[in-house]
Formats: structure tokens, sequence, C-alpha cells
């Protein structure tokens, strides 16, 4: 059995947002009110196949997928480029790889004791970010 990340987790800590979203082209006003966010990550999780609502006062981003299905992502609200993503497991880590414009993209979702921890990839930044049980 997969591990299970189903549950609502707040934002704790968010290292090198800030070279995540200038990597990602995310202009100088948007990145200023990003930085202060304290997102919140609603994840459902179904057997193979998820759901992750990141909400926060000033933006939301709902990703579905399920493992090992391609799909076509809209980064809506995000950098608003398209991509072509694919989620799978890694041992108990779930990996996206975000293949488009920008080399490198991706992200890491595990949990580590009590806490969901998630790297953010894009070109050659790293963002890492560690949520709690809200
Ligand atoms: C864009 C870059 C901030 C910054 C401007 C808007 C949504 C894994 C994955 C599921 C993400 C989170 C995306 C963060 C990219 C910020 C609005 C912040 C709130 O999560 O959980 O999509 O990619």
């Amino acid at each position: 059995m997969p591990v299970d990340f189903s549950g609502t987790w707040n934002l704790i800590s968010n290292d090198n947002f800030e070279g995540y979203m200038v990597a990602l082209g995310i202009d100088f006003a948007t990145r200023k009110i990003a930085k202060m966010l304290k997102p919140q990550k609603v994840i459902k999780q179904d057997g193979d196949s998820f759901y992750i609502h990141t909400t926060s006062t000033f933006r939301d981003y709902l990703l579905q997928f399920k493992i090992g299905e391609e799909f076509e992502e809209d980064n809506k609200g995000l950098d608003n480029r398209k991509c072509k993503s694919l989620v799978t497991w890694e041992n108990d880590k779930l990996v996206c790889v975000q293949t488009g414009e920008k080399k490198n993209r991706g992200w890491t979702h595990w949990l580590e004791g009590d806490d969901l921890h998630l790297e953010l990839r894009c070109e050659n930044q790293v963002c890492k970010q560690v949520f709690k049980r809200a």
C-alpha cells in the first residue's frame, strides 16, 4: 500500500520560492504578493487518482491526475505555460515531470513524520515547502 497524502495541509516553510518564481518568469509585482502567502493544500487520494487543490487568499490552483497517465497541464494562474505532466511513484514519493518550454520542471511530494514536503523544480532553481496538518 502506498502512503496516503489525503488531508488538509498548511504551509509552514517555503525556501527559495522567490528563485523558483523567477525561473518561471513570474513578474515582480506578482512575486511580492505570492511570497507573502501561506497556501493551504487539500489532497484527496483514491487509489491512483489524485486531487490536489492549492488555495490562498490570492489565487487557487487545482490539479487532478492519475498515476502513470500523462496529461496536459495549463498552469492557469501560475505561469500559464502549458506542459505535459506525468506523475509516478518513486518508492513512497510522488514525482511529477512537467515537460515543456522550461527545462527540468517538476515537483516531488513526500511525507516525513507528520509533515507533507514538496520540492518544486524549474531550470536550476529548487523551492522547498513544508506543510503541517490543519
Ligand atoms: C506562481 C508560481 C501564487 C506564483 C503566482 C501565484 C496557488 C504540487 C503542485 C500541484 C504547485 C503549487 C504551485 C505554486 C507555483 C507558484 C499562487 C499560489 C497558490 O503544487 O502540490 O499543482 O505546483
